[in-house]
């Protein structure tokens, strides 16, 4: 790519365009094309946060240290020098951590205007992380309990990115400067894109002992625990519990598609755009799927392709979710529990165009 603005002049940023490519599989290609200095912001913005979830992932790394690590973050950011050393061997975003004076280097170039926000939303992302992180580690296991304190989590890794995302899109006067009062919006294209991604990593997350999935959803169904829906196989109670969480991730839908209306920029469009679509086949996919228990399932690279390219505009978006909600309602059973919630969400998806 050939971003005149975004730091092919320099090895610390060609660098911090190398671990992009190394830590995200999905973000780097939208990152890339976006406007301008937009690229290079949002490429920092997502090492940080990157840097950030390996160290809260990290599950070999006592709490006693942990704590003031995270907590600390937004000032190691912009330390000149500072690296972290400590993962264990097995976090597989560690090399990112190891040369993180590279990205601080480039953290401490960014306009002020965002460096602003960015390390505003790095703050509040710490301590919510460390917060669950320091209930974790005293509680041995802990599990959120309520859908609220699901949304609430969720808000913390994933609402805060939305919200900086859009205070960054106005004030860079690429987006309107209303934008950033829609912050209720931005924290729903969050929610819905972690959602997903904790629905479909289930398997993986639970043999890491990681829960997510709110036991408000689950414990009714006669689980203890999280693992009892894979080993003690009721493949059919598990099901519900699975169309559950699909369920409470489509309440997300509507709004993501508010916001998606509200965009005027193309490349912050696709950015934007790509991520959701993408979601939404997930779900589907997910959705009455047995396999998802057992293993990590994935939408295929060419229903993956014609996603990217169809993203381009709100109307195809629109048109993108309601094939996905029209699928979700074919395989809905009608001895499902949530049957009749999950029709009427379908149809409140299907009609929003
Ligand atoms: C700054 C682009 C578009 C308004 C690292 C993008 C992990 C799902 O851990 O890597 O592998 O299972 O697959 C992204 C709102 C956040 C929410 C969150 C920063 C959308 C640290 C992304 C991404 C707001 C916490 C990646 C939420 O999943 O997870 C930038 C608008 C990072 C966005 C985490 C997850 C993202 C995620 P894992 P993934
Ligand atoms: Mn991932
Ligand atoms: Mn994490
Ligand atoms: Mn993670
Ligand atoms: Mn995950
Ligand atoms: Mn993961």
């Amino acid at each position: 790519q050939e971003h005149p603005t975004s730091g092919w002049d320099r090895a610390s940023m060609r660098r911090c365009w190398e671990f992009l490519d190394m830590t995200s599989r999905s973000f780097a290609a939208v990152i890339k094309e976006l406007d301008g200095d937009l690229a290079r912001t949002i490429c920092m913005y997502y090492l940080i946060l990157r840097g950030l979830d390996t160290i809260e992932d990290d599950m070999t790394i006592p709490d006693e240290k942990k704590q003031p690590i995270l907590r600390q973050f937004h000032n190691l950011t912009v330390t000149p020098g500072w690296n972290f050393t400590e993962n264990g061997p097995d976090e597989k975003d560690r090399n990112l951590l190891l040369e993180y004076d590279t990205v601080v280097e480039e953290v401490n170039r960014l306009p002020p205007q965002y460096k602003t926000v960015i390390l505003d939303i790095c703050q509040k992302m710490e301590n919510g992380m460390a917060d669950y992180a320091h209930k974790a580690a005293t509680n041995g296991t802990v599990y959120l309990e309520t859908i609220a304190d699901y949304d609430l989590y969720c808000h913390y890794v994933a609402g805060l990115v939305g919200e900086g995302l859009t205070r960054i899109w106005s004030a860079s006067g690429k987006e309107a400067s209303f934008l950033c009062d829609q912050l209720e919006l931005a924290n729903s294209m969050g929610l819905l894109l972690q959602k997903t991604n904790i629905i479909r990593d289930f398997r993986e997350d639970v043999e890491e002992r990681r829960f997510f999935w709110p036991r408000e959803i689950w414990a009714k169904y006669g689980f203890n625990e999280m693992k009892d829906m894979y080993e003690k196989g009721d493949i059919e109670r598990a099901t519900w519990i699975q169309s559950g969480m699909v369920l409470d991730a489509l309440r997300h839908a509507c709004d993501s598609l508010d916001y998606l209306r509200l965009l005027k920029n193309q490349s912050v469009f696709v950015f934007c755009a790509v991520p959701v679509s993408m979601a939404m086949a997930t779900l589907s996919l997910c959705f009455m799927n047995p396999e998802m228990f057992q293993r990590n399932i994935k939408i295929r690279k060419a229903e993956a392709a014609q996603l990217i390219m169809r993203s381009t505009n709100t109307r195809e978006v629109a048109l993108i979710f309601r094939e996905y909600a029209r699928k979700i309602h074919h395989k809905a059973k009608p001895h499902d529990p949530n049957f009749l919630k999950i029709s009427v969400m379908c149809c409140k998806i299907e009609q929003w165009c």
